[in-house]
């Protein structure tokens, strides 16, 4: 692993600010987004990358988590992420959505529209989310899974693209043993960081993980379930980063609950005007400023007005 506290450039690609997030020395934090609006609010809040979430964006979807949005239609929304930030993406690209191949094919597409890196995880298509059924996810073969590693890494045009391989060992209770065995086949498949997975309400196993792995590869975690544990742990600990997985989502559908009762309820608006963004907030993150600018340089200005009685057709 190439380690580096040197910032990126700022031309540096997104592919490449994401690969430097992983393999510098320091804690790194990517936040859920799943649409080009939360995208935005990802960067505007301050985080170097975001996490095109499954769940997430199969929630704004209304459907479930189980592949039941096709897999172009989670690209087409990860392609209004990117083109809506500045900032790397790293998709979750659940199994890969079919096998080696399906994989290569997803990979050539996420660098055509300037995703920055793939997570793929070694469970089955159609896959469940990890939080439901929790010990009863069956797991890809080990092998199997290694090889759409390797031809994730064979497709990339980009050698910056990152392919972060996740195992679900611990999700499925095969145990630490089975965790590192998966995840050293995945290094040696040519992955650049593990995501080991766990739906604990503790970090234990995630840090006997990470003291087991050792500097091996960058090692990426998800405290959804162990929120309790202070942040600090797991910089100390040298894990590479974070994922804030699902928060937006959750915070933006509290919120709309909320808002959609209450308007529903009183027959009024008066009551949630002054707590919703206004729609200046709403023009000003869609950049109707730069619009205005572009008609006033590429529209044909309005010429002077026509004498009355003109025929407008000559
Ligand atoms: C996601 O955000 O879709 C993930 C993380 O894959 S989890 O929901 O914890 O499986
Ligand atoms: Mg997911």
């Amino acid at each position: 692993m190439s380690v580096t506290s040197d910032p990126p450039s700022p031309t540096a690609t997104k592919a490449s600010q994401l690969r430097h997030l992983l393999e510098r020395p320091e804690l790194g934090f990517l936040m859920e987004a799943h649409n080009g609006l939360s995208a935005k609010l990802v960067e505007r809040a301050g985080f170097e990358a975001i996490w095109a979430s499954g769940l997430s964006i199969s929630a704004a979807l209304g459907v479930r988590d189980s592949n039941e949005a096709s897999w172009t239609q989670v690209l087409e929304v990860a392609e209004f992420m990117s083109d809506a930030t500045g900032i790397p993406i790293l998709l979750d690209g659940d199994t890969g959505y079919g096998n080696f191949n399906a994989v290569r094919r997803l990979v050539r597409k996420l660098e055509q529209r300037g995703v920055a890196g793939v997570c793929i995880e070694d469970k089955l298509f159609p896959k469940t989310n990890s939080f439901v059924r929790g010990g009863a996810q069956p797991l890809a073969d080990a092998r199997e899974f290694a090889g759409k590693i390797q031809a994730a890494k064979a497709e990339q045009r980009d050698a910056d693209f990152v392919v972060v391989a996740r195992t679900e060992a611990l999700i499925a209770g095969r145990g630490l043993a089975e965790a590192l065995r998966r995840a050293e086949l995945y290094r040696g498949a040519g992955a650049d960081a593990v995501l080991i997975h766990s739906a604990r309400a503790d970090a234990d196993e995630i840090r006997a993980f990470k003291a087991e792995w050792g500097e091996r590869l960058p090692v990426v975690i998800v405290p959804t379930t162990y929120y309790r544990t202070p942040t600090e742990v797991f910089a100390e600990d040298g894990f590479a980063a974070v994922i804030w997985a699902n928060h937006l989502m959750r915070a933006a559908l509290t919120a709309m609950q909320t808002t959609a009762a209450e308007i529903f309820a009183q027959q009024h608006l008066r009551g949630v005007e002054q707590r919703i963004a206004p729609l200046t907030e709403v023009f000003a993150l869609q950049g109707q400023d730069e619009l205005a600018e572009a008609e006033r340089r590429w529209l044909p200005r309005p010429t002077t007005p026509r004498c009355a009685g003109e025929d407008p057709g000559r």
